[in-house]
Parts: structure tokens; sequence; C-alpha cells
């Protein structure tokens, strides 16, 4: 068997492996330091494709570089198998979204399985089952309890082609919904939320934690998701209305340039002073109000957009200036953003501006864009106040309405009594304070930020643990009432009509209240967000039917240091995990309080620059490649195609090539004839030194995410050392031994089969999990074989030597006649004529003639 033969040698290892479990990590008593490195677990929606291959391959990369390192390694692998795909499978073939589901598990495993991932196959969990899912009830409830589960009365996003409810979040950016690519609307519902705004700041201000361990790209979509604004909340007193109206400002410098207010028309406070007006302005509005719940929130925000509203015939008292100030509603104010209505300062806002424009309102400059601003506070000596100057020098204010521009820039404060002469930022502190001083305001931020909606209309999800009693009251599912099962999919219409499918099944929803009343339980399901939010916790005892996660393996092992997965889930996913881990710690389930202790997004494997995608029938199945090629083959050209977090086209690499790199590779370990555990001491001093550089670079190229590069050197070894078998020390030499198998090692991390068969090759390996290569460990660098060495070049002017330089053997020809050229004593002897010609022979000699 001297040829390299991909299909001999999984058909030999696979079974082998299968049968040891080498993975499974259980032992109490290892006292090895640990590693938790999950990769993103799957849909199963499906076979596996190339995208999963390359996922899969990168996060096994890094577990078996750290075994390699001596740590013992927790990889699990799970299904995240609630979801639409299933259930949309089962409606458009009639089949049971349980045996589709648990039929693609079964095909994707085996296919894992195929691919040498090294998981601990004794931890699997499916978030379909219900010793999974009774653990999401279990967090409802924990939620619930500490008032983080509530249910409102909201206008929702609605996918009127899935017809169900959708998270803010998947709500495409041109108004289309995630799943269906309908237009979304809005509907008004009755909806679980959980209160992730509480967290707003802590989910904020951790992302600090994280900077340089997670991509900066997704810190920053973060950071704007949540979207902190700092500013002030102002009260203005409403001539009629019971209460003072309040309002979000992140300039409360301009408070005296505030000559209207907005509230936002499908807001309850607009809907309350339009009943308290005219009975035409009533009818207005109610026109207004429904033309503006046509447009999506989109549209609404669209600044080019031509403004509209409605004048509700109300007056608001400017809380600095005393002054009454018109109400309108108009759409370019948001209901659900601050507080759904705005102090308008035309001057300085450019939405204020259009609108004051289009309907002749009042606009007043507050801030003279033209004055100077310095960083220190700005001096006002008595003399400009006396002269009515307020530091203001040379051009007169802009005029924002001859312009048509706001005038947004820093400045000097005018027209605003107290607060001229300061600068925008000093303005905006002492203006809070003004407020705080008469109690009609305060420092306040808002956020983008929306609570999290978590009921589907759905059937194939985590049923809701509430029930309504006969006057509609909630009634927690007692704790030990749990799982709160799915009913048989049997029977049921799942067909989208607006409500769940739970509503069909009539002897499920009826129950009763732990004390005996009739009861009637949510039909809702989860948002299969839930279930990914803590996934990562019950991987550390999946069978446990006590507890959703076990505190003190928590304590072990969490969080996880090393997190593999798509940008894909940049937002919600890891915004969720993230949510729901700090409510874990506030209840004292855990001590940490990010998941994910560093973040590695792999990019995405397309062809021929165009996705991968069923509709463009342009897809390499998983099957396809690893049929082809071999498995290591493709997981190699994973690795070796770029950096992890650029997408890899599968129409621009070699599988081929790394198969023969493989093919290469092996072989040398069968011409191997120093004995195993031959000293390498009495090696080859020039391959060992070769050998020792690559052990000493490649662990950080590995931790740095720099598989290709480590690939690359791989490749460089096997090169050296088939000179070293060929024209140099030859065989038997025992450095030769010592290099292949370092090749070996780096080899198991990347092709794990094609190294296992070198370990046997090379006379290692036997019948127990600790005799596999995977576990044979990375030697250390031997530091002595890492200096340098360095050989003396000459350098000659016209044939006379004038410096010997102490350079590295492996120095380029241009390198070499830099240093020559720029020695002093070369110079000295060039002196002011010009240089004919050098010829240069590296490491050794540089010959310089000059013109006579
Ligand atoms: C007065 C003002 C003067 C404003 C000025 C801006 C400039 P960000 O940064 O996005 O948080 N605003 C507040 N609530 C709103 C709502 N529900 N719908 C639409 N606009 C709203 O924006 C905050 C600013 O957006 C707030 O500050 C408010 O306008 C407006 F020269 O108040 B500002």
């Amino acid at each position: 068997e001297n040829a390299y033969d991909h299909a001999r040698i999984e058909a030999h290892w696979a079974p082998i492996w299968d049968e040891l479990q080498p993975f499974t990590v259980d032992d109490p008593a290892d006292t090895k330091p640990r590693k938790y490195v999950l990769d993103m677990f799957p849909y199963p929606s499906g076979d596996l494709h190339m995208g999963h291959a390359e996922q899969y391959a990168l996060g096994d990369i890094v577990a078996r570089y750290w075994r390699q390192q001596g740590f013992t390694v927790l990889h699990p692998i799970g299904w995240d198998s609630f979801g639409l795909p299933a259930e949309n499978a089962a409606i458009k073939r009639g089949a049971d979204p349980r045996q589709w589901t648990y039929d693609n598990i079964a095909q994707q495993k085996a296919s894992m399985k195929r691919y040498a991932a090294s998981f601990d196959w004794t931890r699997v969990l499916h978030t379909s089952d219900p010793e999974y899912y009774r653990w999401n009830q279990w967090l409802f409830l924990k939620m619930y309890e500490k008032g983080l589960a509530y249910r409102k009365d909201s206008w929702v996003n609605w996918d009127p082609v899935d017809q169900t409810v959708l998270a803010n979040e998947q709500v495409l950016p041109d108004g289309t919904s995630e799943r269906s690519g309908a237009v979304v609307v809005k509907k008004k519902l009755t909806q679980w939320y959980f209160k992730i705004t509480d967290y707003a700041d802590r989910l904020l201000d951790d992302l600090n934690q994280l900077e340089g361990s997670w991509p900066a790209k997704v810190l920053t979509m973060q950071r704007n998701w949540i979207g902190r604004s700092t500013g002030a909340d102002v009260d203005f007193v409403i001539e009629g209305h019971h209460s003072p109206v309040t309002v979000f400002t992140t300039r409360p410098d301009t408070l005296f340039g505030a000559t209207f207010m907005v509230v936002a028309p499908d807001s309850d406070l607009a809907a309350e002073l339009a009943a308290g007006s005219t009975p035409e302005v009533r009818m207005a509005f109610q026109a207004y109000l429904e033309e503006a719940q046509k447009k999506s929130e989109i549209d609404r925000q669209d600044t080019s957009r031509e403004k509209t509203g409605v004048f509700l015939d109300r007056w608001a008292i400017n809380p600095v200036t005393g002054e009454r100030i018109p109400v309108w509603a108009a759409d370019y104010v948001l209901a659900d953003y601050g507080h759904g209505a705005i102090m308008a300062v035309p001057a300085h806002d450019q939405r204020d501006l259009d609108f004051a424009i289009a309907y002749d309102l009042p606009v007043r400059v507050v801030v003279d864009t033209n004055a100077p601003v310095t960083g220190a506070i700005p001096v006002i000596t008595p003399e400009m106040l006396a002269s009515g100057d307020p530091g203001t020098a040379g051009a007169a204010p802009l005029d924002p309405v001859a312009t048509g521009e706001a005038l947004t820039g820093d400045g000097r404060m005018i027209n605003s009594g107290p607060l001229d002469g300061l600068s925008k930022q000093h303005a905006i502190t002492r203006a809070i304070e003004l407020l705080e001083e008469r109690g009609t305001g305060r420092a306040s931020k808002t956020y983008r930020l929306r609570d999290w909606l978590i009921s589907r209309q759905r059937y194939w999800g985590t049923p809701i643990p509430i029930m309504y009693d006969e006057q509609g009251a909630e009634v927690p599912v007692p704790m030990d009432a749990l799982p709160i099962e799915l009913p048989n999919a049997e029977g049921i219409d799942m067909k989208p009509k607006g409500t769940s499918p739970l509503g069909g099944v009539e002897d499920w929803v009826a129950t009763t209240t732990p004390d005996g009343r009739p009861a009637r339980r949510d039909t809702d399901t989860m948002d299969t967000f839930v279930d990914s939010s803590w996934y990562f916790l019950r991987f550390l005892n999946p069978t446990d039917d006590t507890k959703a996660f076990d505190p003190a393996m928590a304590e072990k092992w969490a969080p996880v240091d090393q997190y593999v997965g798509g940008v894909e889930h940049a937002i919600l996913h890891l915004l969720y995990a993230r949510f729901i881990t700090k409510v874990l710690f506030d209840l004292g389930y855990v001590s940490f309080t990010e998941p994910f202790s560093a973040l590695l997004n792999q990019g995405m494997v397309v062809l021929n620059g165009a996705k991968m995608s069923k509709s463009k029938g342009n897809i390499v199945t998983f099957t396809e490649g690893v049929d082809s090629y071999g498995v290591d083959a493709v997981r190699l050209t994973m690795a070796f195609a770029g950096p992890p977090e650029d997408d890899i086209d599968w129409a621009d690499v070699s599988p081929t090539g790394s198969q023969k790199f493989l093919a290469r590779a092996w072989r040398l370990s069968g011409e191997v004839t120093a004995p195993v555990g031959a000293d390498p001491s009495t090696g080859d001093v020039a391959l060992r030194r070769v050998t020792h550089r690559f052990l000493a670079e490649v662990p950080g190229l590995m931790e740095s995410f720099k598989f290709n590069v480590a690939v690359a050197r791989t490749m460089e070894l096997v090169n050296v050392i088939r000179k070293a078998i060929d024209s140099g020390p030859g065989a038997a030499d025992p450095a030769v031994r010592e290099a292949v198998e370092v090749v070996a090692v780096a080899l198991s991390i990347f092709a794990p089969y094609t190294a296992e068969d070198m370990w046997v090759r090379l006379g290692h390996g036997g019948d127990t999990s600790s005799d596999l290569i995977a576990f044979a460990g990375w030697r250390k660098a031997d530091p002595l074989l890492l200096v340098e060495e360095s050989v003396t070049a000459i350098v000659q002017v016209d044939g006379k030597v004038r410096d010997k330089l102490q350079v590295s053997p492996l120095i380029g020809g241009d390198e070499l006649e830099a240093l020559a050229r720029a020695s002093e004593a070369v110079q000295r002897a060039i002196g002011d004529r010009p240089i004919a010609q050098v010829i240069v022979r590296a490491p050794r000699v540089v010959n310089i003639a000059t013109q006579k």
C-alpha cells in the first residue's frame, strides 16, 4: 500500500474513531488546562453544504490545535432544530415536521462524522427535543418572575406570506421580510416580549471587554443596533392637557430655538390630543393617521421624503421661553423612539426645517455657526455682554430658511438667554442644569434597541408556558408541570392563517389552573432565537433532567473560549445570547457576563463569485465535494484558501492541489528509516533548524487564525524534507524522522485521516484514544536551534576587499546589496565615482565596479 488513497484511509479510520469516541470529555479528575471551542450549531435544513464544510473545518482546526497544545477541549455539537423550514416543508409535502427534522439531523450527523469533526458525540442536543425545550420554558418562567417577560398590545411587523410576526431585526432595510421576501406590514397584536431594553447599557458597555477578541465589524454592528443616544428629556406643558408631554432631544442646547412640537401620528398621545381638539381636526387627523400607517418605518425615516403633517390645534409652552408653540402630528416622528414626540428646532435640524418651510412655521437661529469655537470654555467679558455681542465675531449668522439648509454644526449660542456665548457642548451641559434646577427636564438616554418580541404564530417551536383563566388573567404553568409538550402534528393545519396552528387543538388548549379552574393555554410558540440564546450552557450536561445546566460545570467550562460561525449572526443571535447570559448572571446561575470570549466569523463559500443557491443551480454539495477529493483535501483547501474571514470561491481553489500535497507528505512517512525514538540531536542540524523554526512559528499563526500561512509553512517543510531525503543526509537521519513526525502532527490539525495514517506508518499508534495522533502533542521548539546562524559576506570595490558583513545565510541579493552600499567603508572606497556594475552572490560576495 504505497500509493496515497484517501478513500482507503477514510474507510480504515472512520470506524475506528467511531468506536473509540476519542473526543469525549468526561473525566472529572482531568487536571489539564481547558478550552471550550464551539461552532454555531446548524439548522437541519437538508444535507450539509460547502458552507458547513468550511465552518466545521475551521472550528475543528481550532479544537484540534488546542488539543495538540495540551488542553482538554470541549467541542460539542447539536442541532437548532425548531423553526420555519421544517414547518414549511411539512406544509409543502404534507410531512410531519418532526420526521423531516430528525431525518435531516441523521443525515447531517453522518456527514459530520465522515468529515472527521472532532466532536464529543455524547453531548448532542436538539432544541426540538422536549428534554431541551422544557428549559426554554423554565427560562421563560424565570424571566416572567423577574418581570423580564411581559405581554403587550402593540404594532408588530407582520409577514403577510409566512403569516407570522417578525422581530425588527428580521425586517430588511428595504422593508421586506428576511424570511419570505414579502413587504412587511404593521398589525396590532398582543404578544410576549423579553425586556432586553433593561440591559441596553450593559449590552453596549460590555462590548468593550470583547475589543480585540471579536471582529471589529461585529462590535460596530452590535453598537449600532443598540444605538444609544445621549441628551435630555424635556417636559412641555400642553394647554388643556392633563399632564406635561416629555420629548427626547440630543440637542437641549437648542431649546430656545424650539418653535413648534411634533408628535407621532400613531402614538396614543396624538390620538388623545386630537380627541381634545375640534371635529375638523379629528377628521383630518384620522385621515392622516390612516395614510401614515401604510408607510414602512424605513420610508418614514427617509429624510429626502416630502414632509407632511396635520396641525392639531393644540398649544405647548416652551419651558425656557414661556412661548406658546403649535403642536403638529407628522409621520417623520416615530411612535416607538424616544417618547414619540419632539421639540422641533427648525434652524438646526434638517427634518424640522423642511417641515417648517412646508407649513410656514417660525424658524429661530440659536447657534451662530459662523462664530469661532474653541475647545476652552469661552470667556465672555462684561464688555461683550454690554455691547450685546456674546462673543460672535465676523459674519452674520447664516439664514437657514433662505438656504434651505439647517445649521447643524458647532458655533456660539445666540438668542438663548443664559446660554448665550457658550459652545454647543457647554450649552448642552448648561441647558441640562437649567432644566434640572427648574424641574422641567433631566439628562437622559435613548436607544434604538427594542424589546425582543418572542411570540410566533407557528407550530414547530417551544410552547409558551402561560395559560389564561376565564377572566383572561395570565397564569404561569408551574415549574413541575414542565415541559408543556407540543401536541402531535397529525391533523394540525399548519397553513399560515394569522393565528397559531395550536389554537385548533382543542384538547391541548383546554387546561386547568393549578388551583383547578378552567383555563386555556397560550397557543403561540417562542422565537427560535430563544433556543439558541443559552444552548452553549446545555452542552455542559445535556441529559440532566433536573436542571437547565449545572452552575458548577458552567464555572468549570464557560464562557466559551472560541466561538466560530457566520457573520449572518453578527447581530441577533449574539445579542440575544449576550442578553440571556446577563440575565442568568443576575439570577445567580453563572459568574460571567459575556458568553463568548472570542469570536471567529468565517467567510462564505461562493462559486464563480456568486452565492451558491438552489435557485441558481450552482450548489456544490458536501457529499460531491468529499466524494471527489476526499475529506482531508476539502478540509485542507478550506484552511489554505485564504484568511478565514474572507469568502472562498470554490472555482478559484484547488482541492486537487491539496490532494497532491497530502500525497507528498504521506509518502514521506513510508520512507523514514531511522527507528522510533532515534535521538534527533545526532541528526542533520540544517534540517533541524528548519523543523524547529516551524515548531516555533506555527502556534502564533494558528492563534491569530492565519491557518493558510500555517499550511504554507507545512508545505515548505515537506519540500525541505524531500530534499533532505533525496540529496541531503538521507532517510536514515534521525532529523528526518523528527521532521516527518512534526509534519504529521501539524497535519493532524488540518487533515486528520492522512495524519493518523502517517502516524501509524511512522511506527506509532495503538489501541486506545491516547495513542491517536490527535493527542501526540506539539513539540517544543529547541531554542538553541532557533538562534540564527550568520555567514560572512565580503564586499569588494574594484577588486579590493573593503568590508565584511555578518548576514543571515538566507539573505536575498537585493538586501545584501543594500547593506553593502550602506557600509561607510564601502562608500569611502567608492568616493564620488559613479558605480558601473554591481555583482551580488548572496550570501557571500558583493562586487562593486566603479567608472574610471
Ligand atoms: C431637538 C433637536 C435639535 C434635535 C437639533 C436634533 C437636532 P438620534 O441621534 O437618532 O437619537 N427625535 C427624537 N425622538 C424622535 C422620534 N420619535 N422620531 C423622530 N425623531 C425623533 O436623534 C435624536 C433626535 O431626533 C432628537 O433630538 C429629536 O430631535 C429627534 F438641532 O431634538 B432633536
